[in-house]
C-alpha cells in the first residue's frame, strides 16, 4: 500500500544542516528512488512501471530532456535506463493518490490557498474536471462537454482573440503541442507562452543568431567522445543525473572536464555509478579537473578572458575561421587585452586559473561546452553564449565528432514543443506551411511570451488564461504580482495531472481539467495510441504508457485540444478535428507535410531509436544565418553593482523538486534536511552582515524600477553556511520567486533574471 499524503504542513523548525554530500548517486540514490515509488504508487505498481522507463516500447522520463543511449552510436540500453530523480518523477505522476471531487468538496480554495506547493502538490492525481464559477468558494464537477462550453463561450466574449494567452510546459508530447498551436493559431492569436521563455530562451536567441539554429549541435556520442568538457551554470547531479555516467566515460577516455559554478555541486566533483561495482562500493569517479568558483554573472568576463588568451597564443583555427565564419576581424580588434582587474572583480576567480582554463582550451582538439540556468537565467545571458560560441568558434569546435555546443534542456519535451511551433513568434515559413496544409488563415502578428502575458494581463489586455500543464503562478516571477494579475482574469483554465498553485488562484471562472500523464494507457477509437517527444539531441522518437489511467474520467490531452477546437471553432472548421482524436497517425501525417524535418514522420518515429532531426551546423557545417556563416559577436560585460551589506541570490532547485513539484523537503547533496526556507550564504559573509547561521531573516530584493527604488519580501528564512562564491547567495525556487521583480529580464529573451536577484537579509 502507498502512504497517505503528509496531513500537516512544513514545519520549519524541523531543518536540520549537514555536511553537503561527498559524491552522487551512488546505492543511496537507488534506495531513496525505490523507497519514493514504493510510497507513492505501491510495490506492485512500482514493479510494473519502472522497468518501462526509457524502454524502446515504454515511456518516455518525464524528468529531464536528457538522451537516451542509441543503437546507433553503439549504445546498448541498461535493464534500469533511470537516475533516481528520473524515478521520482515517474512516482509523483504514478501515484495511487487521489484528488478527487470529495477533496474539493472538503476543501474551500480560501482554505487551499494558504497551503504550501509541497502540500498541494502531494495530494495526488485530479480525476475529474472542476469548475469554479463566480462568487463559488469550493470547486464542483463538471461534466467534460459543460466545460467545454463554457470555455468556448469565455472566449468568444473576448474582443480579441488577442486577449487571450495560452501557456505550454514541457511535457506536452509533440502530437498536443501540433493540435494546440494549431487551435491557438486557428482562433486568431500567436499568444503561445511558454516554459521555454523562462529556461533556455537566452540560448535559442544566441544560437540562432550566432550558428543559425536554436538548438544543440552535439549527440550523446560527441559528449561521451569529446576531450574537454566544459560545464557551465548547471548541476547535472541532479537535474540530469543520466549525464553523469557520459561524463564518467569522458574521464575513462581520458578527457577533461572543468565546472564553472559558484557552488561546488556534488554531482560535478566526484560520481558513483550505481551500475557497476566502483560506484557501488567504491569512492566514485572524480569529474571536474578544474573547478572554477565563479561569482553569480560573472561568466561573460570569464569567457572574454579565455578567448582573448587564445587569441594571444595563436591558437585560432584558420581554416575554420576563414572557410566558415563571419565578423572574426571585428571580433579580434577587441577581444586582445584582458583587464585583469575588471575580470577578477566580476569573476572572483584568480588569473593562474584563467589561464590553466585557457591552456586546456588550446590543448583540447574536442570540445564540448554544456550550459543550463546559471546561463540563461541573467540579464547578460544571452551575450554570455555567445560569447561561448566565439571561443568554440575560434577552435573550430562546431560541425565535427566531439565537439559542439550543448545547452541541456530542462522539461523532457520542452524542445519538441518548440519544434511543433509552440513559440510566440514562429518563422513565417512555418506559419505559411501551417496555412496552406489546414486551409485556415493564421495570424502573423508576433504573440506575448510569458513575461509579457503576465504584464498585458495586470493592464487588462489578456483577460483569458489557458494552461496545456506547468504551473504558471508559481512558475513565473513576482509571485505576488503574478497571482493579482491571473486573479483578475475572466477565465483561467489549467490542464493538468495535479493539484498546484495555478488551481488555487483562480480568474472569474475557473476550471480544471485532469489529463493523462506519460505513464498512462492512451486508447482512443482507432486503438491504443503513442506519442511521439523531442530530447535535448534533436533525437525524436516514441513514449507509449502502460499503466491504467488515475481515473476514468481522464481524457488526453489530445482529445482535450480536439474537443476543444470542436466547441469553440464550429462544424464548419476546415480542420478535420475528430480525425485527430481517434489516430494519431493522422495527426502525425500533417506534421510530416508542415515541420522541417519530419517528412516520413510516422515511419520514421516508428524505427526503433527514432530518428534525429536535421542540424545544418551538426550536420554539414551550413549555417542558415543572415550572413551564411557562423557570427562572431562582440559583447561587452556590464558589471553587476551590489551595494554594500547586499547579497546576490540565485534561485535554484533542490535534490528534491522537480520544478514547482516538490518531492521532499530535504537537498541531499547540500546537506540541507527537513526545510525549504533557507538562504545559504558564505560562512564569511554570515560573519560580515552580522548574522549567525541558523538565524531567522526575512529577504528583502531590491530592484531599481522606473519609478525608483522597489522591494519585494519573501519572509522567514533560515540561514545556512554553505560554501558559496563570496557575495553570493542561494534559495530555493518558487519559494524565492517573490523576490524576483517581473521586469528584471534578460535582453534580448526576455527571460526573468533568476539568477540575480540584489537582496539584504533582515533579522525575522
Ligand atoms: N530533478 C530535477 N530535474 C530537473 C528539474 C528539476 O526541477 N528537478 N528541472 C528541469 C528543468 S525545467 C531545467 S531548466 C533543468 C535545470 O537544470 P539546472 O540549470 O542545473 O538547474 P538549477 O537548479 O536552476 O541550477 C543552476 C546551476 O547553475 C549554477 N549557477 C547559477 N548562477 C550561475 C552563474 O552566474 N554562473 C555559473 N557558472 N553558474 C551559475 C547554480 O549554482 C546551479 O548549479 O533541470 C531539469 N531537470
Ligand atoms: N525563480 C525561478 N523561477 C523559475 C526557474 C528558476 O530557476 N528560478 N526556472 C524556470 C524554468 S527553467 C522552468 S522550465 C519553469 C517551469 O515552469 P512550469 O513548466 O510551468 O512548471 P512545472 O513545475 O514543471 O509544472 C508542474 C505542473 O505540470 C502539470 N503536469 C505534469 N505533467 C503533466 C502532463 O503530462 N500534462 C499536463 N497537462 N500537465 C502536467 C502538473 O499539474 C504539475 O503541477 O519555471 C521557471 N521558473
Ligand atoms: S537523466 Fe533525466 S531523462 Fe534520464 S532518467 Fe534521469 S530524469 Fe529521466
Ligand atoms: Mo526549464
Amino acid at each position: 500500500m502507498s502512504r497517505g499524503a503528509p496531513e500537516q504542513d512544513i514545519d520549519e523548525n524541523g531543518l536540520r544542516v549537514g555536511e553537503p554530500g561527498h559524491a552522487a548517486a551512488g546505492v543511496k540514490g537507488v534506495l531513496v528512488s525505490l523507497q519514493r515509488s514504493v510510497e507513492q504508487m505501491g510495490v506492485a505498481r512500482t514493479a510494473r512501471t519502472l522497468p518501462l522507463l526509457n524502454q524502446r516500447d515504454g515511456f518516455d522520463c518525464p524528468g529531464c530532456a536528457w538522451p537516451d543511449p542509441r543503437a546507433e552510436e553503439g549504445d546498448k540500453r541498461k535493464i534500469a535506463e533511470f537516475c533516481e530523480n528520473g524515478a521520482k518523477a515517474v512516482a509523483e505522476e504514478a501515484t495511487t493518490r487521489r484528488v478527487g471531487p470529495e477533496f474539493f468538496a472538503r476543501h474551500p480554495v480560501a482554505e487551499l490557498t494558504e497551503r504550501t506547493d509541497y502540500w498541494l502538490g502531494q495530494q495526488g492525481r485530479l480525476t475529474h474536471p472542476m469548475i469554479l464559477r463566480d462568487g463559488d468558494t469550493h470547486y464542483r464537477p463538471i461534466e467534460w462537454s459543460e466545460a467545454f462550453r463554457v470555455i468556448a463561450d469565455g472566449l468568444r466574449e473576448l474582443d480579441s482573440p488577442d486577449e487571450a494567452a495560452f501557456y505550454t510546459s514541457g511535457r506536452t508530447s509533440n502530437e498536443a503541442a501540433f493540435l494546440y498551436q494549431l487551435l491557438v493559431r486557428s482562433f486568431g492569436t500567436n499568444n503561445l507562452p511558454d516554459c521555454s521563455n523562462m529556461c533556455h530562451e537566452s540560448s535559442g536567441s544566441a544560437l540562432t543568431e550566432t550558428i543559425g539554429i536554436g538548438k544543440g549541435s552535439v549527440s550523446l556520442s560527441d559528449v561521451e567522445h569529446a576531450d574537454l568538457v566544459l560545464v557551465v551554470g548547471q548541476n547535472p547531479g541532479t537535474n540530469h543525473p543520466r549525464m553523469l555516467s557520459s561524463l564518467e566515460k569522458v574521464k575513462k577516455r581520458g578527457g577533461r572536464i572543468i565546472a564553472v559554478n559558484p557552488l561546488p555541486e556534488t554531482g560535478l566533483m566526484r560520481f558513483k555509478n550505481p551500475q557497476n561495482a566502483r560506484g557501488v562500493v567504491g569512492d566514485g569517479t572524480r569529474l571536474a579537473d578544474e573547478f572554477a568558483q565563479i561569482r553569480l554573472g560573472g561568466d561573460l568576463a570569464l569567457f572574454k578572458a579565455l578567448n582573448a588568451l587564445v587569441l594571444k597564443a595563436g591558437a585560432v583555427d584558420r581554416d575554420f575561421v576563414d572557410g566558415w565564419t563571419h565578423g572574426f576581424d571585428e571580433f579580434a580588434e577587441q577581444a586582445t587585452e584582458v583587464d585583469w582587474d575588471a575580470t577578477a572583480l566580476a569573476t572572483g576567480l584568480e588569473r593562474e586559473q584563467i589561464e590553466r582554463i585557457a591552456e586546456m582550451v588550446i590543448r583540447s582538439q574536442r570540445t564540448v561546452a554544456c550550459w543550463a540556468m546559471g546561463l540563461t537565467q541573467h540579464k547578460q545571458g544571452v551575450a554570455t553564449i555567445r560569447e561561448i560560441v566565439n571561443l568554440l568558434l575560434l577552435r573550430g569546435m562546431i560541425g565535427k565528432p566531439g565537439a559542439g555546443v550543448c545547452p541541456v534542456r530542462g522539461h523532457s519535451n520542452v524542445q519538441g514543443d518548440r519544434t511543433m511551433g509552440i513559440w510566440e513568434k514562429m518563422p513565417e515559413k512555418f506559419l505559411a506551411a501551417l496555412e496552406s496544409e489546414f486551409g485556415v488563415p493564421v495570424p502573423r502578428q508576433h504573440g506575448l511570451d510569458t513575461v509579457d502575458t503576465i504584464r498585458a494581463m495586470r493592464s487588462g489586455r489578456v483577460k483569458a488564461f489557458i494552461g496545456m500543464g506547468g504551473n504558471f503562478v508559481s512558475a513565473t516571477p513576482d509571485t505576488d504580482a503574478t497571482i493579482r494579475a491571473l486573479r483578475d482574469c475572466d477565465l483561467t483554465v489549467q490542464v493538468s495531472t495535479k493539484l498546484n498553485r495555478s488551481h488555487v488562484t483562480p480568474g472569474r471562472t475557473a476550471l480544471i481539467l485532469p489529463t493523462l500523464g506519460r505513464t498512462e494507457r492512451d486508447v482512443q477509437a482507432g486503438g491504443e495510441q503513442f506519442v511521439t517527444v523531442e530530447d535535448s539531441m534533436s533525437v525524436v522518437h516514441r513514449s507509449r504508457g502502460r499503466l491504467a489511467p488515475a481515473s476514468d474520467q481522464l481524457i488526453s490531452e489530445v482529445a482535450i485540444i480536439c474537443r476543444l477546437a470542436r466547441e469553440l471553432l464550429g462544424p464548419e472548421h476546415p480542420v478535420q478535428w475528430e480525425s485527430f482524436e481517434r489516430d494519431y497517425d493522422v495527426i502525425r501525417d500533417h506534421i510530416a507535410n508542415v515541420v522541417p524535418g519530419c517528412t516520413d514522420y510516422n515511419r520514421k518515429v516508428r524505427e526503433p531509436d527514432g530518428f534525429v532531426l536535421p542540424h545544418p551546423p551538426r550536420d554539414s557545417r551550413t549555417f542558415p544565418t543572415a550572413t551564411g556563416k557562423a557570427n562572431f559577436s562582440v559583447n561587452v560585460p556590464e558589471p553587476i553593482e551590489v551595494p554594500p551589506g547586499r547579497l546576490l541570490l540565485q534561485t535554484l532547485r533542490s535534490h528534491d523538486q522537480y520544478n514547482t513539484t516538490i518531492y521532499g523537503l530535504s537537498d541531499r547533496y547540500r546537506g540541507v534536511e527537513d526545510g525549504r526556507r533557507v538562504v545559504l550564504v558564505h560562512p564569511d559573509d554570515i560573519a560580515e552582515l552580522g548574522f549567525a547561521a541558523g538565524d531567522l531573516v526575512d529577504v528583502i530584493s531590491e530592484w531599481q524600477g522606473e519609478e525608483g527604488l522597489e522591494e519585494r519580501r519573501a519572509d522567514r528564512f533560515r540561514i545556512v553556511a554553505y560554501p558559496t562564491a563570496r557575495g553570493c547567495a542561494a534559495a530555493y525556487y518558487p519559494e524565492a520567486n517573490p523576490l524576483v521583480p517581473l521586469n528584471s529580464v534578460a535582453e534580448k529573451s526576455n527571460t526573468p533574471v533568476s539568477k540575480a536577484v540584489i537582496i539584504r537579509l533582515e533579522r525575522a
